[in-house]
């Protein structure tokens, strides 16, 4: 195989899992607009999901969050998904909208908020064995608002023992991937700020517990390739979730702020061995202002890009630049192929996997938009929360 075609076949096998949540309203604590079209059940946001499978190739799984998508018959909702070309991917657990949740969850004061948490978590678990999903995925909004508020050193074994209960419900082939966020809803201390207390929580745990980038929930500055390739050297990275961040945790469009810093994971990805199935690639987006599905496209062929410049890095000739001291010659070799245009390239790639070359234009021709602006009327439309 030439390198191209080495390079052609991965782009073909890569699988970018998109969040049921994204396709939902949402919006900032001072507007949700509402768009018209948007699905009112978990049944619908898979529907949704499906097309824009469909039209990428590359997103086959779709991350379900409870109990925004609760229903009562996991497997039917499992079977529902494989009619229509798609899977369940990474449940993710919801262990921050209820009033219990003021002071915490896991790490609660209060035993019996913590049980009731925990009891979610199983119960995740529950689900993902009718779903036949591998992964929970577990994001805390834990944290505190003032120093003196609570003790953090005891936050951080009630989260141990939290989730050492949780990891021991886990069953063959399944696994924990725990999320880390800066800050937010908590402004003080967060029980999980980061991927060192995220690793160390993990490490003690065991192989079924990994960590989860996300890409919005650093400090300006951070350099989170290199979080990636520490995380992958110690075999503790579990997957990612996709998004942009200009401030914040601002949920954008992943690769729309900084498509060089996707580049650079993604290289880091590829040169630690993580661009396989063990690595989830998940999208973690909202979708505020803009048109949901297509947004939702963008991101997966955004991150399609990125990939591709990292599986054209030139990595003998960079190796040689790096024994030989070569700076200016490393960097070239690294900046040659984040500056390729892989757009040719990805659109062979979709023709050769018998789709429209433009994801965006096929989905738009369509006629899916209008389908569901005219049939999903009536009811309740699926948003955060619902
Ligand atoms: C929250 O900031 C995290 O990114 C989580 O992954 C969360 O579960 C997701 O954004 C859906 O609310
Ligand atoms: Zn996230
Ligand atoms: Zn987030």
């Amino acid at each position: 195989m030439t390198e191209l075609a080495a390079v052609k076949a991965a782009l073909k096998t890569q699988a970018v899992e998109t969040p049921s949540w994204a396709y939902g309203n949402s919006g900032t604590r001072f507007k949700v607009f509402a768009q018209q079209g948007v699905p009112r059940t978990p049944q619908e946001k898979l529907d949704d999901a499906a097309k824009v499978h469909e039209f990428t190739g590359v997103a086959p799984t779709v991350a379900l969050h409870i109990p925004w998508d609760k229903v009562a018959d996991y497997a039917a909702l499992a079977k529902h998904a494989e009619d229509r070309g798609v899977r369940l991917g990474a449940i993710n657990s919801n262990t921050f909208q209820d009033d219990d949740y003021r002071l915490g969850s896991i790490c609660h004061p209060d035993a019996a908020v913590r049980r009731k948490a925990v009891d979610h978590l199983l119960e995740c678990v529950d689900i993902m064995d009718a779903t036949g999903s591998t992964d929970l995925k577990l994001w805390f909004a834990d944290g505190t608002n003032y120093p003196g508020q609570d003790d953090i050193r005891a936050r951080q074994d009630r989260l141990a023992e939290g989730l050492a209960e949780v990891y021991e419900r886990l069953g063959e082939g399944q696994r924990m991937l725990l999320e880390y966020k800066l800050f937010e809803p908590a402004f003080y201390t967060t029980d999980v700020p980061d991927w060192g207390t995220a690793y160390a929580h993990c490490l003690k745990l065991g192989e079924k517990a990994q960590v989860v980038v996300d890409t919005g929930h650093h400090a300006p500055g951070t350099n989170i390739e290199f979080i990636v390739a520490t995380l992958l050297r110690e075999d503790k990275l579990g997957g990612f979730d996709f998004n942009s961040r200009f401030y914040a945790d601002d949920d954008l469009m992943v690769g729309a702020a900084d498509p060089f810093q996707l580049f650079r994971i993604m290289y880091e990805v590829v040169r630690g061995g993580g661009f396989t199935p063990e690595v989830a690639f998940m999208l973690d987006q909202c979708h505020n202002i803009e048109a949901k599905i297509p947004a939702i496209i963008r991101s997966v062929m955004n991150v399609q890009e990125a990939t591709a410049k990292a599986l054209l890095v030139d990595r003998a000739a960079l190796a040689e630049a790096q024994a030989a001291g070569d700076v200016l010659g490393a960097n070239a070799v690294l900046m040659d192929a984040y500056n390729t245009d892989v757009r040719p390239l990805l659109r062979e790639v979709r023709e050769e996997m018998g789709l429209d070359p433009d994801p965006v234009a096929a989905y738009r021709r369509s006629g899916w938009a209008e389908r569901i602006v005219a049939e999903r009327v009536g009811g309740e439309q699926a948003g955060w929360g619902a």
